[in-house]
């Protein structure tokens, strides 16, 4: 049986995550119909901004670090096998993250913190909205010590053992997490706050934009990480197979951890406030971080070829047909790998130093992760609710068919959503606008597209509000579930043993420390040192 704690907890965080995700799916119906300027009485830049910062933080920080949580809790009991540490500290950080999630909600919602998700400054939002999205993070960090407490208990209770998949990665987030948000809780607590109240005149963006690269791109993989538990850890078992590797594996979870941090100038290519010579450091380390991605899209391909050889397939694609594709979990990790075609070239499109000149600062931009993290990764988040939620409310899933149309249909309005998008950055359509309707020739090219994109909008909600429905019905289901385990893939062969390095919680974070102080320790310090704009003859 499922920890009785764990599962309270992975209840209630994922009522405030799917609860979240739904008020912002209609947000953002209502933004792309607003920007598309066919509707004139809609038109309203105060209405849109407000209204894009709350889909933006709810979507990537109030969705994901619930959701993270809840399944970290499940993940670290069912996978151990042990009842979860301090329950009362995962509740304290519940309810702290829950706290900073309205503190941070209600000016954003009176239009006082209309500075998108990103919150760059010198575009100032009311000091609450600072101190809500700290303690959301503070709150968060609560489960990332019950993660780590519970990983190193388990290592001193079975030396030499390799820890179980779902734990190694589930831990492995933790401390990414905790890496990850000390950049953007450094520039909230040293600058924003203190600049919001009124303590200090002025800030340097350019040291905050440092420290917020420092944050921005770990976190997009922060939240990718559960995705690929369910790929790693649910999808073979449930097409029928078995992990290809469990060693490559935790290679990708590895490498994920280690080299998504020191990397983050890559958002900041078209910033003048960092050298050429770093920018390129960080440009060859966000191709070396592709890497994981292309092992988990070989392993998880190889294993399903293996599930659907097994199932009777046969010739070089054979296999794709005798899949279970009527299994939600499987039908979901399909339609990610689809989307991850697209959304990864993206991503190199963006990383590349060079290219990034031509699609920065563009509609392109919201497309890649559009398709990337709502597409992708948030089609894994629904196979794992799906997987899971019958377990945790022990009633049976309500309808599979429903399940079936509701991926599909996200998979299709994800698709009407973000091929425009894309296509509109290279017809030089700039992002974060409230209206595309700039009285030009030129831009009338953008209309059919914006229409395509209204129709995926439509779609998409269609199918968040058929989630929500799903949820709430199965919840309410009179029929009991009658699997009431979390089972983990098996490898196709028995995993073995890594080298001590590569299981060490202490090695992963002084490799982490080592890079981190050689990728962002001067470009970081440079601000404290170099008195650049100083020395201009105008001042500053
Ligand atoms: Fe990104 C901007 C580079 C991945 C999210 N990204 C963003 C922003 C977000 C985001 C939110 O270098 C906007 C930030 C902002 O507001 O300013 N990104 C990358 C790269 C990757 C990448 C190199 N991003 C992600 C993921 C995200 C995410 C994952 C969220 C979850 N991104 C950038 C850059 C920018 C950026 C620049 C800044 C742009 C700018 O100028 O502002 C890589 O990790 C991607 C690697 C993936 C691949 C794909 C491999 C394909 C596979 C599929 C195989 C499947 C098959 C089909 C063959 C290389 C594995 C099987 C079919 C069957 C039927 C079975
Ligand atoms: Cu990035």
């Amino acid at each position: 049986m499922i920890d009785t704690q764990s599962r309270n907890l992975a209840l209630w965080n994922w009522v405030v995550a799917f609860a979240a995700f739904l008020v912002a799916c209609f947000l953002g119906f209502y933004q792309v119909v607003e920007r598309s300027g066919l509707f004139d009485f809609l038109e309203s830049p105060p209405a849109y901004f407000a209204s894009v910062s709350t889909h933006g933080v709810l979507m990537a920080y109030v969705l994901t670090t619930f959701f993270i949580m809840g399944f970290g809790y499940l993940t670290a009991t069912s996978s151990l096998k042990r009842p979860l540490w301090q329950p009362g500290l995962a509740w304290s950080g519940f309810f702290i993250t829950l706290i900073g999630t309205v503190l941070a909600a209600i000016p954003l919602l009176a239009g006082k913190a209309s500075v998108l998700y990103t919150f760059y400054p010198p575009i100032q939002a009311s000091a609450l909205f600072y101190i809500g999205a700290a303690l959301l993070v503070v709150g968060s960090w609560f489960w990332c010590a019950i993660m780590v407490v519970m990983a190193a208990q388990w290592r001193r209770e079975n030396p030499g053992k390799g820890m179980p998949l779902a734990m190694y990665a589930t831990v492995a987030n933790a401390l990414l997490w905790l890496w990850t948000s000390a950049g953007v809780a450094m520039e909230v607590v040293f600058q924003l706050i203190p600049w919001a109240l009124g303590w200090n005149d002025t800030l340097d963006p350019g040291l905050a934009r440092t420290l917020f690269a420092w944050t921005l791109h770990p976190i997009v993989y922060f939240w990718l990480i559960p995705a690929y538990i369910a790929l790693y850890c649910f999808v073979p078992k449930e097409a029928g197979g078995y992990l290809f590797s469990e060693e490559m594996a935790k290679f990708a979870f590895l490498g994920l951890l280690v080299f998504s941090l020191p990397i983050g100038f890559h958002h900041l290519y078209m910033d003048p406030e960092q050298g050429a010579g770093w920018k390129l450091w960080h440009g060859i380390g966000t191709f070396l971080v592709t890497v994981p991605t292309l092992v988990t899209g070989f392993t998880v391909l190889a294993s399903l070829e293996i599930a659907g050889r097994l199932g009777g397939g046969r010739g070089l694609f054979g296999w794709i047909g005798t899949l279970p594709w009527r299994n939600p979990v499987v039908l979901a990790a399909i339609l990610a790998l689809l989307m991850l075609i697209l959304g990864g070239f993206g991503g190199i499109v963006n990383a590349s130093y060079a290219l990034n000149a031509m699609i920065h600062n563009t509609a392109w931009v919201p497309g890649h992760f559009h398709l990337i993290f709502a597409g992708t990764t948030v089609i894994l988040y629904f196979a794992i609710a799906y997987h899971l939620w019958p377990k945790i409310t022990g009633k049976k899933l309500v309808s599979n068919t429903l399940a079936l149309i509701q991926l599909w249909t996200w998979f299709v309005g994800m698709t009407l959503l973000s091929t425009p998008w894309h296509v509109l950055g290279l017809l030089g359509q700039p992002r974060r606008i409230s209206g595309v309707t700039y009285n030009s020739l030129l831009t009338l090219a953008w209309q059919p597209y914006e229409l395509f994109m209204i129709m995926g909008g439509a779609v998409l909600l269609g199918s968040a509000v058929l989630f929500g429905v799903i949820l709430w019905k199965t919840w309410r289901n009179t029929e009991i579930e009658t699997v009431p385990e979390i089972a983990y893939a098996e490898p196709i062969h028995p995993p073995e043993s890594l080298p001590a390095w590569a299981e060490s919680l202490k090695t992963w974070n002084l490799a982490i420390l080592g890079l981190m102080l050689l990728s962002f320790g001067w470009p970081i310090a440079q601000f404290f040192f170099l008195k650049t704009f100083e020395s201009l003859p105008w001042g500053y």
